[in-house]
């Protein structure tokens, strides 16, 4: 394989700060694309609290996912914390309130439920680059990326039973496919926070690698995926999700069966017709066995 396509490089690329259409500065995220890479990193910049979500971190991140999605330069997003403590340490407590998590806005909500949606069905492979803490909803942040590159000082748990919150969405049937139903109940009723290795023995993320070497190992897996072919990493993306997620995981991989369809003579000649004020005339398109 490496004599054909060559080694993947390792370096890390130079980051760029990204916008959205919006324009609108953002404060609790950093977004950042490597231009002529292919590559975006989504970043919550709230160290000081561990990179705990508030409703204002999460409508950030997903302008952001929105517009790594929207630019098709982009085949992978890295989405990570700030620094080496923490991944993320889940929604900020210090906001919860009888509705969920309240800010500016004075009301609560939980829109961390729309951006583990988001990452769900985007079509392009997302990374969860894992250094530190990943636990409560942090945790099941990383739990539906496509792919987890833990550091070895990376510490992964839900903490719901002890604070007085749970995530019976995602949180449990994803985490009860990644470890199984035996396992996903010890990570939900114990509370336990597993280490890295134990994690990679858990079947909760792809690989470990020393703190220092977490940046790198993740671009060359970014690097490694983008030489392959977009749309079939679309596909599988799709298809692996499909089952779990019901009609909207079928809408989805529907969706870019009619994507496909669209490039064929056989569903221009549906289109052209109409255009051109005529009947379809489909008789040369086999049916295929
Ligand atoms: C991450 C932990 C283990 C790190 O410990 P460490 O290194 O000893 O640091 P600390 O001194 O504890 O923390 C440093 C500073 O950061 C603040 N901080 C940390 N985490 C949070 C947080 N989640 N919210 C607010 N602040 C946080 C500390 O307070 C400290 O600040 P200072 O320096 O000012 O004292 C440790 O910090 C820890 O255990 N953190 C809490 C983890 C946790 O329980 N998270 C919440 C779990 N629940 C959710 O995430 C709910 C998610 C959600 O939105 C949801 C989704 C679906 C359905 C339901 C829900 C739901 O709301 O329930």
């Amino acid at each position: 394989y490496h004599r054909v396509h060559g080694q993947v490089p390792t370096h890390i690329p130079e980051w760029t700060p990204a916008m959205d259409d919006a324009g609108a500065a953002f404060t609790d995220i950093l977004y950042e694309k490597a231009v002529g890479e292919g590559i975006a990193k989504i970043t919550i910049n709230r160290p000081e609290r561990r990179n705990a979500f508030r409703p204002q971190t999460v409508k950030e991140l997903i302008r952001a996912f929105n517009d790594a999605r929207d630019d098709n330069s982009v085949g992978v997003i890295i989405f990570t914390g700030k620094g080496t403590m923490a991944f993320c340490s889940g929604g900020d407590q210090s906001l919860r309130g009888k509705e969920g998590y309240a800010d500016f806005d004075n009301f609560g909500r939980l829109n961390v439920l729309d951006l583990q949606v988001q990452i769900r069905r985007l079509p392009k492979p997302v990374i969860a680059m894992v250094a530190g803490y990943a636990v409560g909803g942090g945790h099941v942040l990383h739990m539906v990326c496509d792919l987890t590159i833990a550091a070895d000082n990376a510490v992964f748990g839900q903490t719901g039973p002890k604070v007085g919150s749970f995530d019976a969405g995602f949180g449990a049937s994803i985490m009860s496919r990644l470890v199984g139903p035996k396992r996903a109940r010890e990570m939900w009723f114990m509370a336990r926070f597993y280490s890295a290795a134990e994690a990679e023995k858990m079947g909760l993320v792809n690989t470990v690698v020393p703190v220092e070497k977490l940046e790198e190992e993740t671009i060359k897996w970014c690097r490694e995926i983008n030489r392959n072919s977009p749309m079939a990493i679309r596909l599988c993306k799709s298809a692996i999700n499909a089952a779990d997620d019901g009609h909207a995981g079928l809408q989805q991989i529907a969706g870019d069966a009619t994507l496909l369809f669209y490039g064929t003579e056989e569903g221009t000649e549906g289109k052209n017709a109409y255009l051109q004020r005529r009947k379809p005339d489909f008789s040369r398109f086999p049916r295929l066995p």
